[in-house]
């Protein structure tokens, strides 16, 4: 047999081998394309295009009576303790209030429930914590100078700073990310409004101004926006507006109430309460989604990471 026999025995196969690979190539190339443009389609409509909420990863954290972990899409939900109150979560450690001492306390936890450290001890109220996403600070409501204050403290609670002195409710703080700056709702003008202050005590700024209720302020993972609920067009919504309190926008738009929005830590999502479900939306307010049923006592989402 040949050489030249042989090349033109092969010659066909070799020729449908090198065009299955030049179809495979541009099958490859095509879907290399499609999934550059969904990307970039993606990240040019903020985020609102059908992701799976599973491909994050990461737990929501929320209280419905106790605190339950779930997935971001609502699947295998779990109880991590009936005796916390949730606060928030850095990247390591669950914070929560409990009354074991007789009062309330701050305590941090491993979200398994396990290594728990009191951060406070005396005979007032010290509730709503707020840890700082990279783990640095926490903002936390205690009445231990007369009525209810905003202070911060370190994550190992030591270098406790008094953030607010005024006769009015001040309540649900949030830290930003980097620990710098809290926001949170004080009735101190006459009724709720949102306020932001810097954790050293420096810049206190109100950012809304309506005879409504203005409450539950929440950063934006990047510090930029904020989410709050108000009941300024007759029943609770969320609203985002800019960190400076501008563009206040109203985001669901519903016959019932919408409570508690926290931002997962991408900013895709917004997950909150309506009056018998726990949802998740799209940045925007799209694509709202049933995540699970709540109980009455629902004060508190977060996810993580
Ligand atoms: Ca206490
Ligand atoms: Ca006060
Ligand atoms: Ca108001």
């Amino acid at each position: 047999m040949s050489e030249n026999f042989i090349k033109n025995l092969l010659a066909p196969y070799f020729f449908q081998w090198v065009v299955a690979i030049y179809e495979s190539m541009k099958r490859f190339t095509a879907t290399r394309i499609l999934a550059l443009g969904a990307v970039v389609a993606l990240v040019g409509c903020g985020g609102s295009g059908g992701f799976d909420g599973s491909s994050f990863g990461g737990l929501l954290y929320y209280q419905s009576n106790e605190i339950f972990t779930t997935n971001l899409n609502g699947g295998n939900v779990n109880s991590v303790g009936i005796n916390y109150f949730l606060g928030s979560m850095s990247s390591s450690k669950l914070i929560a209030a409990s009354k074991f001492d007789g009062d309330n306390e701050i305590y941090t936890v491993n979200a398994d429930g396990s290594d728990e450290q009191q951060l406070t001890n005396n005979t007032a109220n010290d509730v709503r914590p707020s840890i700082s996403a990279n783990g640095s600070k926490i903002a936390f409501v205690s009445d231990r100078d007369g009525n209810n204050e905003i202070y911060v403290m370190n994550s190992n609670g030591t270098n406790v700073v008094r953030l607010t002195n005024d006769a009015g409710n001040d309540y649900f703080p949030s830290i930003s990310a980097d620990g710098s700056k809290v926001l949170f709702k004080s009735d101190r003008d006459g009724n709720d409004e949102v306020y932001s202050v810097n954790s050293n005590g420096t810049g206190l700024t109100r950012l809304t101004n309506n005879a409504a209720v203005d409450t539950t302020p929440a950063w934006s993972p990047d510090g930029t926006t904020i989410l709050f609920c108000s009941n300024r067009d007759g029943n609770y919504e969320i609203y985002r507006a800019n960190a400076n309190g501008s563009s206040q926008t109203r985001i669901t738009n519903t016959v019932i109430n919408e409570f508690h929005a926290s931002y997962n830590m991408t900013g895709f999502y917004i997950f909150y309460y309506d009056d018998t479900r726990l949802r998740r939306m799209d940045a925007d307010g799209s694509n709202i989604t049933d995540v699970g049923p709540v109980g009455a006592s629902k004060m508190t989402t977060f996810v993580y990471p």
